[in-house]
């Protein structure tokens, strides 16, 4: 009843802002930037950073309507991502962690199979890629005649599910990793893709704001969709020189925010907005070109840089990867020409799921025939009118072990209140619920869930209702929880990293300590239990080698590798060749990635030795965690396995 009612009212001011937007000078142009795991507190529009500076962004917002009260679908990338392209929920996707750039294809989410004694529940396995059948907002314009170019980080899927076959013209770099392939200041290492000739040191996001300038320049007198989805400031953490230089000499120590190459990050990315706010002044497009300024998710506040954390979303709690408002209240700026008072503000509550209903109808657009969103249109926020919405839902069934993690949960927030169900995380098999008001408590520092009861049924009834509505694969009680080994008292407490994690010794770990033939040799310990070689990561740099029983011959190698892991970063193997010196080294390695979400996962790859190998070494991440390693195979190109370790079996 509600979705026709909806959809019966998104109808009517279709009719409505169509016949208002049937201009002379044509369609209205869209530029679409969101950046990636910038904070609501990275940006000066907000009044909560001394550090960051962002003018760019206040020139913008200075044209349009900034929203305090924005959110991302989802504290994490992928899943954002796709609610931005399709305007559906996560939930409804099956899209609800980042792992759209691992080797396996996974289409339709599935209740999960498989996990610790100390876990309440199952994670359900989401899907990898986000599947071509959807009507993206891209083949929506497109279809209606405008030129679709994406620029940038994507996310959601290598060939066949790149931006490509999502219903964009061009896409640069074409590069579906989860971050910059290498650094930000060149020499990168994306393929096909280098430096401009004569700036050997060129920043990333200069150069893609320049391609994205080239694509303004080409589409000028024609409808445009340039989705510039930048690159800053995830990690690597890295940055220009000077500007890290400028902004070590403004450190406050006292400040939580006082990481100058994140300042150095935010300047460039602030920089490459002012960019194309230049361009399209200057040919005389900004009066017709819809611009919209969003964050997938909030502030990273777990890893290390400059020794601290890269960001602080203070006074909001949690950050990225928690749906704790730090991980999901973003920066949110909107210019419709002529539609929103210049230098306006709003406190409407919108979500990522909106952009699609609410930009077909501020270009004027009809969703087809049958096509329907979890989000709804705001442009009645847009215009300063009254917007009363329903609630909106972020649902995060995971649990990656970053500050203020929670067990597999889903939010809603309505109105000024917020309630975090946590799956089957009570007494018995119940569900237990995190009540705040958001209006007298932004921190979320006091709990409200045993004193309004009534509200928590009232709004946990909306979060069933959502569940149901979005069919969505949902935790489930895990048949192998075993009371003794479950400690509540983690939760929320960043896993296995040690406070000052930079500052972790090298070799901190029990060097020379052996397990089935692995070696720890750095930031490491080795322990065997319930099936899997435990790899208890205690600094950046952990590895572990293993000494082969006997030579491979050169030649081509195919690597299978099942674990899990609750660490951070990228993972890399080496293999070391009869008589090389240095034994292990870069040109002899594969850098690999994989997901950090405590889920199983097959990781494939590829080498080819040119002398035997002796040994191999593996690299599997670059932070604190531990690693659950159950296998790891060395094969033949034609599958016959060559070395196998098998930790199901104790060693
Ligand atoms: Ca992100």
């Amino acid at each position: 009843m509600k979705r026709m009612r909806r959809t019966r009212l998104v109808l009517g001011l279709l009719v409505l802002v169509a016949t208002f937007s049937a201009r002379a000078d044509g369609q209205p142009n869209l530029l679409f930037v969101l950046a990636d795991d910038l904070g609501w507190a990275d940006t000066t529009l907000y009044g909560h950073t001394k550090f960051y500076q962002t003018p760019n962004l206040e020139r913008l917002a200075k044209r349009g309507m900034t929203f305090t009260r924005a959110y991302s679908a989802s504290p994490l990338c992928s899943p954002t991502r796709a609610s931005i392209l399709t305007g559906l929920s996560p939930a409804r996707l099956g899209l609800t962690s980042p792992n759209c750039h691992l080797p396996q294809v996974v289409l339709e989410a599935t209740p999960g199979k498989k996990a610790a004694p100390n876990q309440k529940v199952l994670q359900p396995d989401p899907v990898t890629r986000l599947k071509t059948e959807y009507f993206t907002l891209a083949k929506a314009l497109k279809e209606a005649g405008y030129a679709t170019g994406h620029f940038g980080k994507w996310h959601l899927g290598p060939e066949p599910y790149s931006p490509r076959q999502h219903g964009f013209d061009v896409d640069v770099p074409h590069w579906p990793g989860p971050g910059p392939s290498g650094s930000y200041v060149a020499p990168w290492k994306f393929k096909d893709f280098d430096a401009d000739p004569g700036e050997p040191h060129q920043h990333l996001e200069d150069r893609m704001a320049k391609e994205a300038v080239a694509f303004l320049q080409k589409h000028k007198d024609r409808p445009f969709f340039l989705n510039y989805w930048m690159f800053s400031v995830h990690a690597p953490f890295d940055a220009k020189k000077a500007l890290i230089e400028k902004h070590r000499a403004r450190v406050d120590p006292a400040d939580p925010q006082r990481s100058p190459t994140y300042a150095a990050m935010v300047e460039s990315m602030d920089d490459a907005v002012g960019t194309l706010l230049d361009t399209l002044d200057r040919l005389g497009l900004a009066d017709r070109t819809i611009i919209v300024f969003f964050s997938d998710n909030g502030g990273n506040m777990y890893d290390q840089v400059d020794g601290t954390t890269p960001t602080s979303n203070a006074p909001l709690r949690g950050g990225k990867a928690t749906v704790f408002e730090g991980g999901i209240r973003v920066p949110c700026v909107i210019a419709w020409p002529g539609r929103t008072a210049p230098g306006s503000r709003s406190d409407a509550l919108v979500q990522s799921t909106d952009f699609y209903p609410t930009l077909l109808e501020m270009l004027g657009l009809k969703p087809r025939p049958g096509q329907t969103f979890d989000g709804r249109s705001f442009v009645p926020a847009l215009q300063g009118r009254p917007f009363e919405r329903e609630p909106i839902f972020t649902y995060f069934p995971h649990a990656p072990g970053v500050p203020d993690w929670l067990p597999p949960s889903v939010a809603t927030h309505q109105g000024d209140w917020k309630l975090i169900r946590i799956f089957h995380g009570g007494a018995g098999a119940a569900h237990r619920w995190k009540l705040f008001n958001l209006r007298d408590d932004p921190g979320e520092k006091n709990d409200l869930a045993a004193k309004n009861p009534e509200r928590v049924q009232q709004m946990d009834a909306l979060i069933e209702k959502f569940l149901a509505d979005t069919k969505a694969v949902v935790p489930v009680p895990n048949p192998d929880f075993d009371p003794a080994k479950y400690h509540p008292e983690e939760e929320g407490r960043q896993k296995n990293r040690k406070a000052g994690n930079a500052k972790a010794s090298p070799g901190a770990g029990p060097s020379g300590q052996a397990v089935g033939g692995w070696t720890a040799v750095k930031d490491c310990s080795l322990t065997w239990q319930e099936g899997a070689l435990v790899i208890t990561a205690t600094g950046n740099d952990p590895h572990l080698a293993a000494q082969l029983p006997k030579p491979l011959p050169a030649g081509p190698w195919v690597v299978t590798m099942n674990l899990s892991s609750t660490a951070q970063g990228k993972g890399q193997f080496f293999w070391q060749e009869q008589g090389v010196q240095p034994p292990f080294f870069r040109e002899r390695s594969v850098v690999f990635d994989l997901a950090h979400t405590s889920q199983a996962q097959e990781v494939r790859l590829e080498f080819t030795a040119a002398k035997p190998v002796t040994a191999v070494r593996l690299d599997p991440a670059q932070a604190a965690g531990v690693i659950r390693l159950t296998s790891l195979r060395v094969a033949a190109k034609d599958g016959k396995p060559a070395q196998e370790w098998d930790f199901a079996k104790r060693p």
